[in-house]
């Protein structure tokens, strides 16, 4: 076996000892340990919401078939008031409430029109809503001392920041989990048939996004590398050592404590993937994007299989590691490899649409 897989921390180990055999013991017991350690060593804390509202800025009718609906989200934290945008383009064929994409884009400062990174016509007319929010509004990408974005609103003035606080990819997590707040009281989705969808830094956030809130019945994490898909443990290209100096802000403080001490941690990635069972999980990879480590990416989606196996899923199952453009699609679980660069284009979005069109 090789020296990482070795070393990993048991998935299904409590931390006195206890070997978790059922379902419900994950549920009760194992799942929040696993929770609590990358809230604590990773992500950091996120507040409660406080005093949400919804405002329809414009609802208009795109074409014949979709339905455009802007909306604004607002919360208010200690520091005050803040607010974001959600772009929802909706199919209106169907009388039902239909299944949603919820993107978490860092890409684009708006909505785009249908692009290969967000195929919306695609996602339209093949029966779901395409949903949109744009990270830069929920929390700025640069490293401000969390002097703006919503971290100002809820930090407490004047006091130094807890090393458990969150950080920035928490924050946009955290936004994704308003827009639930939000679609749980619009009739045109159907709140238990979304999945939650991020490209690279994104695709980490979607993962902590799922981890933190359970209604997202599905995640898809593109891409994501270090601290998303990828195990820590022997990775090649990004380490946690490069990604914590090259964007500080990203997570809570006390996850610098493990640079250059990747094998000492007392969790992997895999764990972070586990938690998102039993719903649906897609993860992918690109054959030039070496700094993501595909192979590691796979792997640690493999070692999930046991989590889904409590549940009588398959998971992933022993799949070898594919061929580009051979999807592995195993009971909940998902995974393809793709010809090219880092990046989101529109055939990994045709493989979520499948994966959808199956189990979501
Ligand atoms: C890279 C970073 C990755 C990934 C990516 C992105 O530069 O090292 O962790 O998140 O950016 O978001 O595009």
């Amino acid at each position: 076996m090789d020296e990482r897989i070795a070393s990993l921390p048991e998935v299904l180990e409590t931390l006195d000892g206890e070997k978790v055999t059922s379902a419900e013991q994950w549920q009760q017991k194992r799942r929040p340990e696993i929770f609590k350690c990358f809230r604590e060593h990773v992500f950091g804390r996120e507040p409660c919401p406080d005093r949400l509202s919804f405002h329809m800025i414009s609802e208009e009718q795109l074409k014949e078939t979709i339905k455009s609906k802007k909306v604004r989200l607002t919360y208010v934290g200690p520091g005050g008031e803040g607010t974001f945008n959600v772009h929802l383009l909706i199919p209106c064929q169907s009388r039902q409430p239909v299944p949603a994409f919820l993107l978490i884009n860092h890409q684009t400062p708006e909505s785009p029109l249908s692009t290969s990174f967000w195929p919306t016509d695609e996602i339209v007319s093949r029966g779901y809503a395409a949903i949109v929010i744009h990270v830069q509004e929920i929390d700025p990408d640069f490293d401000d001392g969390f002097k703006n974005g919503v971290h100002a609103l809820f930090d407490a003035p004047g006091e130094p920041r807890p090393k458990n606080a969150w950080g920035t990819l928490a924050a946009w997590a955290w936004g994704a989990s308003r827009v639930m707040d939000y679609l749980e009281t619009d009739p045109d989705i159907d709140q238990h048939r979304v999945a939650v969808v991020g490209h690279s830094r994104g695709g980490k956030t979607a993962l902590w996004a799922g981890a933190v809130d359970q209604r997202f019945k599905m995640v898809v994490s593109n891409n994501s590398g270090c601290t998303g898909a990828a195990l820590s443990r022997g990775k090649k290209g990004e380490t946690i050592k490069a990604i914590n100096t090259r964007f500080p802000h990203w997570f809570a403080e006390n996850y610098k404590a493990f640079n250059d001490k990747e094998y000492d941690m007392p969790f992997d990635q895999h764990m972070l993937l586990s938690l998102i069972a039993p719903r649906l999980l897609y993860v992918t990879s690109a054959t030039e994007d070496d700094w993501s480590d595909p192979e590691s990416e796979f792997l640690s989606l493999l070692l999930t299989s046991p989590v889904y196996q409590l549940f009588g899923l398959k998971g992933l199952g022993e799949s070898p590691y594919p061929s580009p453009e051979e999807p592995i699609i195993g009971e909940h679980v998902g995974y393809h490899l793709r010809t090219g660069q880092h990046d989101l284009v529109e055939y990994d979005w045709k493989c979520f649409l499948d994966f959808a069109d199956r189990f979501l």
